[in-house]
């Protein structure tokens, strides 16, 4: 069953905060889609089960944090 979590990471602020992000969640596993809105500071991962834990921890890897 497909999953989507929704986070607000108030820290991106750019085109390369955005490829950062996305590319750190798109390496975790069962992530299958991310979409990052720059104006609304929204990331929506969706995926296969996914883990809330493990993607908060890819969002810190990338150097922001899900407020
Ligand atoms: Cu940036």
């Amino acid at each position: 069953m497909a999953d989507t979590i929704t986070y607000r990471v108030p820290g991106m602020t750019c085109n390369h905060c955005k490829a950062a992000v996305t590319e750190e969640l798109s390496g975790v596993s069962g992530v299958e889609s991310v979409a990052v809105d720059l104006d609304t500071k929204l990331v929506e991962v969706s995926g296969e089960t996914l883990d809330d834990s493990a993607l908060r921890a890819a969002i810190v890897q990338a150097g922001y944090e899900a407020a």
